[in-house]
């Protein structure tokens, strides 16, 4: 029989690579060096550093997956998926600014883009020398995109863009602005722009006093007739699915993240009723508390071994949409009811960001909503199981 590793229960270790590990390990290194470091003060004061984009560049944390030759580090989706637990351990708000800059800005420029915007934007996005930003959802079309009211009309050199993104990670801090408009030219139909700062008719104005995801600043979008030349236009893709194809990547990111903030919930749990006595013993020594600690084991290690499967399937380019759903709104919703347990398992000291509990708790009511809320993707796995539509 084999030996029981209580943190890794079903020894996910065993099942990476070599390289795999590597890569985990030194994102975790520098997670816990200079992230952990800096993240409760971040987070009370609700300032994101931009600096830290340079770090996980020059660290190979942006870009995980894109080529070499523009760049990135040139591995697999198992390796991203690992360092986004990593990060995330420490903060969803970081997994967030790392996440969007390769799945959502880095992924499309490379997939959908023209060969001279791939080396025009990607090495600088994956040194982190710019900052990118993904404008997707609109103040009156969120879990709806196509309901989008932001519009691209021919002008005799290119476009101008009209409309307003709402909710924008990195936006206000961004060099780079990866924007979806219904395109005139073409039909109505949805088309990817690379818009760049300072251009003139674009703003990015900060959304001031959220309660979650403090650490990564969000944004609006506006943009009032930006003029912006053919290539600007991500020329290889059109419709829902070009945004889509990024969110399939940045789902499956949040599904390795947030088993990693609710691995640090479940941890300090576990310490703290190890640590805290009351009635003459460890509160680890009471039934109920070990209940929830057997209950964040379980849900965990499931949640890990659900993700690494689908990200093996997606390194062999055979995993469904449907797949990435189940884990996104499983391990988001786990993650979720986790961090509320922890809490409560820390009493009073559990509402201090001293303790990081209450933090995780706040940030993962961002990440159960954002990338599709935890109901949305039930609809999409509904209407797989079922053959109906119940959106609308
Ligand atoms: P539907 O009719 O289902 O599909 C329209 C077209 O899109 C294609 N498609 C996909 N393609 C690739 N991957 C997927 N996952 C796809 N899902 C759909 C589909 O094949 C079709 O293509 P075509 O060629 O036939 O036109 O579209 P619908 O309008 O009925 O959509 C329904 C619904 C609810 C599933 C969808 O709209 C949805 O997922 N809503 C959630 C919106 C969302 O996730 N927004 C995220 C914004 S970005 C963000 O939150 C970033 S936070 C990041 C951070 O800070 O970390
Ligand atoms: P709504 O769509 O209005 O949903 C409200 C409620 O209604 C939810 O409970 C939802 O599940 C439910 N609902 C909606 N439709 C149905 C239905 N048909 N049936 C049953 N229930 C339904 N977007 C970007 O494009 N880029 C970003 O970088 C980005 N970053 C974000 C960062 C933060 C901090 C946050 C909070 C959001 C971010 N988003 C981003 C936006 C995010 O993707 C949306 O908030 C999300 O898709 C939900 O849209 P909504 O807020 O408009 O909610």
């Amino acid at each position: 029989l084999g030996a029981f590793d209580w943190e890794d229960p079903l020894r996910l270790q065993d099942q990476l690579t070599e390289d795999e590990r590597m890569i985990a390990a030194s994102a975790r290194a520098y997670a816990q060096e200079k992230l952990q470091t800096r993240v409760t003060k971040a987070y009370a004061t609700e300032e994101t550093d931009p600096s830290i984009f340079r770090e996980m560049g020059e660290m190979g944390l942006l870009g995980v997956t894109v080529p070499e030759e523009y760049g990135g580090l040139g591995s697999g989706y198992v390796s991203y998926g690992l360092v986004a637990r990593e990060v995330e351990r420490v903060d969803s708000g970081y997994r967030s600014m790392m996440s969007v800059q390769s799945s959502l800005v880095m992924y499309p420029i490379y997939a959908y883009g023209s060969e001279a915007q791939r080396r025009k934007y990607l090495p600088k996005l994956a040194s982190g020398e710019f900052i990118g930003c993904f404008g997707l959802t609109e103040p009156d079309a969120g879990s709806d995109p196509a309901g989008m009211k932001t519009r691209a009309t021919k002008t005799a050199n290119g476009y101008s863009l009209s409309g307003s993104k709402m909710w924008i990670s990195n936006a206000p801090i961004a060099d780079v602005f990866v924007v979806w408009a219904k395109s005139e030219a073409h039909g109505g139909k949805i088309r990817g722009f690379i818009l760049d700062k300072g251009m003139k008719g674009l703003s990015a104005p900060k959304i001031e006093n959220k309660m979650s995801l403090r650490a990564s600043i969000t944004g609006e979008i506006v943009m009032d007739g930006v003029e912006v030349g053919e290539d600007a236009l991500l020329p290889h893709v059109e419709g829902l699915k070009g945004p889509f194809g990024c969110l399939n990547r940045a789902r499956y990111g949040i599904s390795w993240g947030v088993m990693g903030a609710a691995e640090t919930c479940w941890h300090a749990a576990r310490q703290y009723g190890l640590d805290r006595q009351q009635f003459n013993r460890p509160l680890a020594q009471t039934q109920l508390f070990q209940k929830k600690l057997a209950d964040m084991q379980t849900e965990i290690a499931l949640g890990l071994q659900a993700s690494l499967r689908v990200g093996r399937l997606m390194d062999e380019a055979a995993a469904a949409p449907e797949m990435i759903s189940i884990v996104k709104r499983n391990n988001c919703g786990k993650a979720l009811d986790i961090a509320r347990l922890a809490r409560d398992m820390h009493g009073g000291n559990g509402i201090s960001l001293e303790f990081q509990v209450i933090r995780h708790m706040m940030n993962l009511e961002t990440v159960n909503t954002y990338e599709g809320t935890h109901d949305v993707h039930a609809l999409i796995l509904g209407r797989a199981q079922t053959g109906l539509q119940a959106f609308f």
